[in-house]
């Protein structure tokens, strides 16, 4: 196994994507998207993204080779759904490790069901159904520093969050005219026992500097899909990606469930349609974990996860990062 470097694919033998880092018992532990190696055509609905596995990578730390735990959970094992098993994320309570995981029901609505283990790298075993009252896709928890734990999910187009603005799902749901505010992601706080959720999902508020919310037309900085919560000197830091323009941006706030004030951007765009990234911090360095489609010559479905060092300046904005040039 080869050691691991800044900026380059953290394993070569398959392709990953859409990662979501943690520290778990002492390592990090990589939960990406298992894109598969097949020719598929792209499209705006995220056809191409026909995912069926997922695999659970971890690494020592920087430099140290990258660990494929295998099969950690698979579609045939998930008896609510019928494809395309995109963005998971993972989070430690009560002495068991959830595996959150979103994929289209037997209907073809996208749910987010989850899936426990004893061990961080899995395997994973399914909860018989999604969990009630979900939708869309990627799902990413925070347990915040009290053990209440939090699930963020959402993304527009393929991940059809325009479709459920009613709070039923509309086929025909579109996205707000572009003078209009950004439709946000979603939040919950999680049950206890992590399986449910304790409250109805609430969207989440992203605001510009003077307090108005970002419109839906500002796609430098309107949210599209891939949420992200990290806690950064007490503050909550919501991350995620602008879609169609490529970045990788984030708003701060003094609560987990918002409002979010935009701050800037944190990744540039990437080889590749889709961008997605976490934020972890181990040892004494904070990461970003993010992807392209370099390794596949730029097969949007073709992914690889990378990393690098993210850093924050005093005042506690992020620096932005050029993913070819850091
Ligand atoms: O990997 C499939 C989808 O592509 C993810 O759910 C999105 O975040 C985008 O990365």
């Amino acid at each position: 196994m080869a050691e691991t470097k800044r900026n380059e694919p953290i394993v070569t033998h398959i392709y990953t994507a859409d990662p979501s880092a943690h520290v778990f018992e002492g390592k990090l532990y990589i939960y990406p998207s298992h894109d598969l190696d097949h020719e598929m055509v792209s499209n705006d609905n995220g056809d191409q993204y026909d995912m069926e596995d997922y695999h659970v990578i971890s690494m020592e730390g920087e430099g140290a080779p990258a660990v494929d735990h295998g099969e950690a959970l698979h579609l045939r094992d998930v008896p609510w759904a019928s494809k395309q098993m995109w963005a998971p994320d993972a989070a430690y309570k009560n002495g068991i490790y959830y595996l959150f995981f979103p994929a289209r029901d037997k209907d073809g609505i996208f749910r987010i069901g989850v899936a426990t283990s004893e061990s961080p790298a899995g395997p994973f075993k399914p909860e018989p159904n999604y969990i009630p009252g979900s939708f869309s896709i990627d799902p990413a928890v925070l347990v915040d520093d009290d053990e209440k734990a939090y699930i963020y999910f959402g993304g527009l187009w393929g991940g059809q969050l325009e479709k459920w603005q009613t709070g039923t799902f509309n086929p025909d749901g579109a996205e707000p005219p572009a003078s209009e505010p950004a439709y946000g992601p979603r939040v919950a706080e999680l049950s206890d026992d992590m399986l449910t959720f304790k409250e109805a999902p609430q969207e989440i508020s992203i605001v510009d500097e003077n307090g108005h919310p970002i419109l839906a037309g500002d796609e430098d900085r309107r949210y599209f899909e891939g949420p992200w919560m990290h806690k950064y000197n007490g503050r909550y830091y919501l991350s995620y990606s602008t879609g169609s323009t490529h970045k990788i941006v984030y708003a701060v706030g003094d609560n987990p469930k918002g409002p979010f004030v935009f701050k800037g951007t944190i990744l540039t765009p990437v080889i590749g349609w889709t961008t997605h990234h976490s934020i972890v911090q181990f040892q004494d360095k904070w990461y970003l974990f993010y992807h392209d489609s370099s390794l596949s010559g730029g097969a949007d479905n073709k992914r690889s996860v990378k990393f690098t060092e993210l850093k924050y300046n005093p005042d506690g904005t992020i620096r932005t990062i050029d993913p070819y040039n850091n």
